[in-house]
């Protein structure tokens, strides 16, 4: 969600940032090639990215800084970790795309299947957008409903059908939320409020015969970070089964990132044999590369062309240099211990910035699970946007440009979550923790 735009907090000498920003806006749209990119919410300029490795990346000038996006999630090892380079170099040597299939698109299925239990089958493709948009077609060919229910801050990539806020009103369906979508397009998509539990009652009460889906960011990492109630969650697994509409994790952010199970494995420690009808994945499954997936049980899956009525496709789906950097991801991250120790050091960077926040009397309030973590500049944790919204932006964007300068990488908008990699070091923590005690004791 874009800011008005603000001036940066610090001015900025011209750098090398600035003449390829300038040269990037002849061409590309805003001289980025993804919005958020852009700095638009915080002002100033984009740092462009020469190299990176490990926790860090070093800019267009040649300064360092300790990366906290981590590419927006799928560089949970870092970057460059050597076994993941050794295996996208080595499948890169053996040719780059074929467009038929491969062992290592079964292996890494496989795998999949393997480390998150609700999954029995699991379709490839090339982004969270492409995964997304896939699991509301399937979902609405497997139940022959047309009916969607999201909820207002999770974002689920920019398929036309989920560019929507809500609407007036329960009984009315939502309106777009960019130009160039027909509000036709949107009147199957319900949005309500993220854990209401009362709408979310109402909502099928009115619709639920007509329901095909509802699809939710179990750890909302689109309003930064905003964990959806045990309740919350567990009535929506109940009115999904009992209205028979499906429900559909979107795990491109929390999937292998929060925990190796992602957040449904989360949730199923609070709420017994809790699972999913499908999930969406990204990020994290390609390991930086293109690849993202949607899988579930097999009977909704195999509604899917070849076999089924619901048509997919994709020329790079599966790609071989891609799925190679995925597998070798998920297996270091399968390695024992690998989350606990994530957690940890996420959890220590959190208590530090908090710690440091409180000391100097500024609001401040966060939260993390496994490599993912959110903070707000409000005394209490968020429960839903609306509360999101009344977080003070300018402050941000002051507290955001104070990190830049002091070389510590934050996501450039108050929206976003953030992510500590396991090549991030206690002294990377302790780094990041002075330089934000700097900020708050003289914001
Ligand atoms: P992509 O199409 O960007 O691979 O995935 C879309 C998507 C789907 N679902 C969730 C929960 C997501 O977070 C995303 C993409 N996340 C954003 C950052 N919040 C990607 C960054 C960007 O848009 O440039």
């Amino acid at each position: 969600m874009e800011q008005p735009n603000t001036k940066p907090a610090t001015p900025q000498t011209a750098s090398r940032n600035d003449a390829l920003f300038e040269r990037a806006k002849k061409l590309i749209p805003g001289g980025v090639n993804s919005p958020v990119r852009a700095f638009k919410a915080v002002g100033g300029t984009p740092r462009f990215v020469q190299r990176a490795q490990g926790a860090y990346f070093w800019d267009a000038d040649g300064k360092r800084y300790i990366d906290y996006i981590g590419s927006w999630g799928p560089m949970i090892l870092g970057h460059g970790h050597p076994a993941v380079l050794e295996a996208v170099q080595k499948a890169a040597l053996e040719g780059f795309s074929y467009g038929a299939p491969t062992e290592r698109e079964v292996e890494l299925a496989e795998e999949i299947v393997r480390l998150v239990p609700s999954l029995e089958m699991v379709r490839l493709v090339s982004s969270g957008t492409e995964a997304a948009m896939s699991a509301i077609r399937l979902a609405r060919g497997a139940t022959g409903r047309s009916k969607i229910i999201k909820f207002e801050g999770c974002y689920h990539g920019h398929a036309d059908a989920l560019l929507v806020k809500a609407g007036s009103g329960l009984a009315t369906f939502g309106n777009p939320t960019s130009a160039g979508v027909p509000p036709e397009v949107v009147q199957h998509t319900l949005v309500l409020e993220y854990n209401h539990l009362a709408q979310l009652e109402e909502a099928f009460a009115l619709h639920g015969k007509d329901i095909a889906c509802l699809m939710i960011e179990p750890i909302a990492g689109n309003m930064n970070f905003v964990r959806a109630s045990v309740p919350f969650m567990k009535r929506c697994r109940e009115l999904c089964t009992q209205h028979g509409a499906l429900l559909v994790f979107d795990e491109v952010m929390t999937g292998f990132r929060v925990a190796l199970g992602g957040a449904q494995s989360v949730y199923a420690r609070s709420i017994p044999g809790f699972k999913p009808d499908m999930t969406v994945m990204g990020k994290v499954i390609g390991g930086g590369m293109p690849l993202a997936a949607f899988g579930g049980t097999r009977a909704v899956m195999e509604q899917l062309a070849p076999l089924g009525p619901v048509y997919q496709a994709g020329t790079l789906s599966g790609n071989p240099v891609a799925t190679a950097c995925g597998l070798a991801t998920l297996r270091e991250i399968a390695k024992p211990g690998f989350y606990e120790a994530l957690g940890e050091r996420t959890r220590s960077l959190v208590a530090g910035l908090t710690q440091a926040a409180n000391k100097a009397g500024v609001p401040f309030c966060g939260d993390s699970e496994g490599g993912m973590f959110g903070f707000f500049l409000l005394g209490q944790l968020p429960q839903n946007y609306a509360t999101v919204m009344t977080t003070d932006s300018p402050a941000f964007n002051r507290f955001f440009h104070a990190m830049l300068d002091s070389g510590v990488y934050y996501a450039p908008a108050l929206y976003e979550a953030a992510f500590v990699s396991s090549a991030h070091t206690a002294a990377d923590i302790e780094t990041t923790v002075d330089a934000a005690a700097k900020f708050f004791a003289a914001a």
